[in-house]
């Protein structure tokens, strides 16, 4: 099919695509540079249909926040707050359990786990919290626990990094969410985020894990001072992980979302730039099977549009979300089963249920509407 390129400097990407031919550094920089969405999504809905033709995937999860306690104060966060801080939150081991079997229905394949760098809360507390979900709901998949929380906890129980995931593994973690890894450079990483792990060392921590056999997702937060160099350099950071590992299922763009941070006066996102790194990472990312248009960040009608640019996997019911919304998103906190069904159908795709790992999630047809 002969398809209409304004931009010239994407005709040789488009050549490279056709025949399956990685991209380069440069490539990347022009994919970020041009203003040919129409061209670009078309380059990047060509990779996304060959691997996962016309098929959308969503899940049934719950997202776990046991505390926003965080002894980082990223300039990025509207989450963290200081311990003495009267709005801050901890849970107790019953609260995070009943917070778990809130709205709980046999249909929750997964809860998302991450929180605060608390200064208290330590190793053995995670994993009886862990043991005690997993006694619960012995079918939900744990995804828990960020890099930057796991080389916390190593840091403050003077362990290894390894040590730490094996004693997760053990209390029933069994893959890891995607956060925290930012934007890699470290000019700007010092400004938006200078207590957090170094970029490098996130990078390490999903190595590591990776090699003890848990998958993971990846994310890169996009929209504050980051340039178009910066996100390709991060992108093909991630590539080149993906490349020894394997380990990586998903990648999840991040919009910045500047309220109630100290970078507010920053502005949002737009749409364009949103879909613009949904395509440029679905081309870039030539081996990470996954692009997720996460609709608590773009919007659902933003991720909606975003599964014919790129992205193959709209996240899920999600049920209570407080990191986005600290930051002023203005999304639900949730979105029911049909909900994303519909969405995913109104823009011609299949839905297909997933679990964590993207294997089919089969349900009797008496269960579909579960008003999750
Ligand atoms: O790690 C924090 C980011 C992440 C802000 O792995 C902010 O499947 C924007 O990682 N504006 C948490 N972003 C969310 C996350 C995630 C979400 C959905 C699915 C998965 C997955 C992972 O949100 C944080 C940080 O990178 N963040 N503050 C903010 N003001």
């Amino acid at each position: 099919m002969e398809i209409s390129i304004e931009d010239q400097r994407l005709r040789p990407i488009l050549e490279k695509v056709n025949s399956g031919a990685r991209l380069n550094y440069d490539d990347g920089i022009t994919l970020y540079r041009t203003s040919d969405l129409l061209a670009l999504g078309y380059l990047a809905n060509l990779v996304r249909e060959r691997l996962h033709g016309n098929v959308t995937y969503f899940n049934v999860n719950r997202h776990i926040n046991p505390t926003d306690v965080c002894v980082a104060s990223c300039r990025l966060c509207a989450f963290g707050k200081r311990a003495k801080d009267p709005r801050a939150y901890t849970m107790s081991l019953e609260q995070v359990w009943e917070t778990a079997g809130r709205g709980w229905t046999e249909a929750v394949t997964e809860f998302h786990i991450v929180g605060g760098l608390h200064p208290e809360l330590t190793l053995d507390w995670y994993c009886e919290m862990l043991r005690g979900l997993k006694a619960r709901f012995p079918q939900v998949h744990l995804k828990a626990l960020t890099m930057g929380e796991i080389a916390f906890l190593a840091r403050r129980g003077h362990i290894s990094v390894r040590e730490v995931i094996q004693r997760l593994k053990d209390a029933g973690v069994e893959s890891l969410p995607g956060g925290g890894a930012e934007i890699f450079n470290e000019r700007v990483r010092r400004i938006i985020c200078d207590h957090k792990i170094a970029g490098e060392e996130w990078i390490e921590v999903a190595r590591t894990a990776h090699q003890m056999g848990l998958k993971s997702n990846c994310t890169m937060l996009y929209g504050h001072l980051e340039n178009d160099e910066d996100r390709v350099d991060h992108l093909l950071k991630l590539r080149a992980l993906q490349d020894e590992t394997g380990g990586l299922v998903a990648f999840v763009p991040l919009a910045f979302h500047p309220d109630n941070t100290q970078l507010a006066h920053i502005p949002s996102t737009t749409g364009f730039a949103d879909i613009k790194n949904v395509a440029a990472a679905r081309l870039l990312l030539d081996n990470v099977p996954h692009i997720k248009a996460y609709w608590v960040m773009m919007t659902p009608r933003i991720a909606q549009v975003a599964q014919r640019f790129g992205a193959d996997d709209l996240d899920g019911t999600v049920v209570e979300e407080k990191i986005y919304h600290d930051a002023g998103a203005t999304t639900s906190q949730s979105l029911r089963r049909d909900e994303l069904l519909r969405l995913i159908r109104d823009a011609g795709r299949d839905p297909v249920e997933r679990d964590t790992l993207y294997r089919p999630v089969a349900r009797a047809g008496a269960t579909l509407t579960v008003p999750v």
